[in-house]
């Protein structure tokens, strides 16, 4: 053995690889102030192999040539378009827990919710025309809110929905236990949360269990002149049913975030529907100093041989 290889050598400084269609720049800035002598890369094909990894949709050709990662970081919370990726299975793949989204989700749910059951959209429309028309109040019980998937941000959304006072629901693969929320879980127990909710909100992951599973059948199961917010991914909810179920009354309205198809092309009907809003898949935007901290705190644990939160269960989906 030559004598130089006995030399003590230092570890080599942090490499960190970030791939992702947005800016590095301002990532690289936050990185820099958390990890003043780490050598950032923005991923290109042959980029030299790194340490860590932030990233959101990358091709598989990064996968390929990364092939020394010890922690692969997802810029958001959902991970069904990185899973469809040819992954080594040992990676550890760890979504955002959080880091300011949960905040955002309930803003917006509540809005929409709000939006809805105290008639905003309908005083927008009589203030167009002049027009000083009271209608009758609501009641409150009239609207149980059910939420499918109470998660990091399920959770948050259904706290923030029980302290409106609306009667809250929740359906889960495990069941929970959460103040002022009326746990069901499993296949089982879903025609009874649905039997049961006005508003559904949608806040599960998008895995082979849950695609497709706002149908025709499943929405015809809520309470008649449901309202439907679909926060989680377009490919949930079958669009047309959705339409059909509009059309006939069923549905009186949703408030949707996420499409099959994304930018939701232009001649797609949502965006002419008298009772759809149609918002950009801007629910709950990732948000790049909470982003930061959470990831570097991750990679300092990792580094200490610590335990870190917000593993992607691969077998799950999520
Ligand atoms: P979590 O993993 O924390 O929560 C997922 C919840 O869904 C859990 O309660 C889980 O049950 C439940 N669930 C999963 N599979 C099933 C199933 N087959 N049947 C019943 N329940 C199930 O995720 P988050 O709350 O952090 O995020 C949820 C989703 O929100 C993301 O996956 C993403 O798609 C979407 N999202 C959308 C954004 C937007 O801007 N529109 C922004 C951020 C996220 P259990 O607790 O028992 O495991
Ligand atoms: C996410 C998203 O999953 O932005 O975080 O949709």
């Amino acid at each position: 053995m030559p004598a130089t290889s006995l030399m003590h050598t230092p570890p080599h400084p942090l490499r960190i690889s970030f791939c992702a269609r947005t800016d590095p720049q301002p990532w690289f800035d936050a990185l820099r102030q958390e990890f003043p002598k780490a050598q950032l890369q923005a991923w290109s094909s042959g980029a030299p192999p790194a340490d860590y990894a932030i990233v959101w949709a990358p091709p598989q050709q990064f996968f390929d040539e990364q092939t020394q990662l010890k922690a692969l970081f997802n810029m958001g919370a959902g991970v069904d378009a990185l899973l469809k990726r040819d992954i080594a299975p040992q990676l550890p793949i760890v979504r955002l827990n959080d880091a300011g989204m949960a905040v955002q989700m309930a803003e917006y749910v509540c809005h929409a919710l709000i939006r809805h059951t105290r008639q905003f959209d309908v005083f927008e429309a009589q203030a167009r025309t002049g027009l000083w028309h009271e209608p009758v109040a609501l009641e409150r019980a009239r609207y149980p809110v059910g939420i499918l998937g109470l998660g990091v941000l399920g959770e948050r959304v259904a706290r923030a929905v029980a302290a409106l006072d609306f009667p809250v629901l929740a359906w889960s693969r495990s069941a929970k236990q959460v103040a002022g929320v009326r746990s069901f879980c499993g296949t089982d127990q879903l025609p009874a949360f649905l039997a049961q909710t006005r508003v559904l909100v949608n806040l599960l992951p998008l895995t082979p269990e849950t695609e497709n599973l706002l149908n025709r059948s499943t929405l015809g199961q809520l309470q008649s002149g449901a309202y439907l917010i679909n926060v989680a991914r377009g490919r949930h909810v079958m669009e047309d049913d959705v339409l059909a179920l509009l059309d006939s009354g069923h549905l009186a309205g949703a408030a949707l975030d996420v499409f099959r198809t994304e930018p939701l092309p232009p001649e797609h009907p949502f965006w002419r529907h008298p009772r759809v809003t149609v918002t950009p898949h801007i629910a709950a935007r990732t948000l790049l100093p909470d982003t930061v901290a959470q990831i570097a705190g991750k990679i300092r644990a990792l580094e200490a041989g610590l335990p870190i939160d917000g593993l992607v269960d691969r077998s799950r989906g999520y």
